[in-house]
């Protein structure tokens, strides 16, 4: 009788230990599981501003967001210079998406200000992703004579 109730509590704490070795596991492992979290940074972010060119307008757009290191729900300033061919491109409305690769973060557009020699200014902040994502991308939207080029800045936060 009394062997019984041994064996009995005994399968019980068994089946307790697992459970919660179970969720212990899925809480680590299930936690950065999302589509595009193997998507790399091409913008090193945390050492300066990134350079890119959109190659059939030949406008060279440098990128940056500060206050370093760039992490999230803090205010942010990003930055656009554009040039053509070595000259300041001041004429243009520049509005910065952030997404993040493969989920979905909702509607995130700073709009961005020509303060001088084709440099855009816009504050904004980057949301804390719940899945605890880092890779964000910044696609760089310019409207110019009723025409809209864009390129992309892949990038990590803190
Ligand atoms: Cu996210």
């Amino acid at each position: 009788m009394n062997r019984d109730i041994n064996a009995g509590s005994s399968m019980k704490s068994k089946f307790i230990l697992s459970a919660l070795a179970f969720m212990l596991s899925t809480c680590f492992i299930a936690h950065p599981v999302y589509a595009g979290m193997n998507v790399t940074a091409d913008c090193m972010i945390k050492s300066g501003a990134c350079v890119r060119e959109i190659e059939q307008e030949k406008i060279k757009v440098t990128f940056d967001i500060n206050p370093k290191p760039v992490s999230p729900m803090k205010e942010l300033i990003f930055s656009v210079t554009l040039a053509e061919k070595g000259s300041p491109v001041t004429d243009a409305s520049v509005i910065v998406e952030l997404t993040m690769p493969g989920m979905y973060m909702g509607i995130n557009s700073p709009a961005l200000v020509h303060t001088a020699d084709g440099r855009y200014e816009g504050k904004g902040v980057i949301q804390a992703c719940p899945h605890g994502g880092k890779i964000w991308m910044a696609e760089v939207k310019l409207t110019r004579h009723n025409k809209t080029v864009s390129v992309s800045f892949i990038f990590e936060v803190e």
